[in-house]
């Protein structure tokens, strides 16, 4: 994997798994428009997790189709092939210009206008 992501700045949002959800059964005490499910239903989020940018399921299903749809990112964000797990199709565009290749085109370190 393709992964260049200075050591320790993944803390509480890095991991292979879902990241603020849970694994197992949806909770029951939870009502069914709080929570949403991944590609793996295994693992679930909160629907306002869905299309928030971060990669919550751990492979982006909550982000991207089939899965998903979700609208184009905001002007806060800049759009490419992200290389670190934590996003999917869209980085925020404060990593834009910071000589750290976010991106497999590198689109933003040289295309992105910068935050
Ligand atoms: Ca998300
Ligand atoms: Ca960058």
């Amino acid at each position: 994997m393709n992964k260049i992501f200075p050591q320790g700045e993944g803390n509480a949002a890095a991991g292979p798994k879902a990241l603020s959800g849970g694994e197992g059964d949806v909770p029951q005490s939870l009502p069914s428009f709080l929570v949403a499910h991944c590609g793996d239903p295994a693992f679930w989020i909160y629907s306002d997790q869905k299309c928030d940018g971060f990669n919550n399921c751990g492979d982006c299903s909550d982000e991207l189709s089939p899965v998903t749809t979700c609208p184009p990112c905001g002007p806060e964000w800049w759009r490419c092939p992200s290389t670190v797990f934590k996003y999917c199709t869209c980085i925020p565009r404060s990593l834009c210009r910071d000589h750290v290749q976010h991106c497999s085109d590198w689109s933003d370190e040289y295309s992105c206008p910068g935050p």
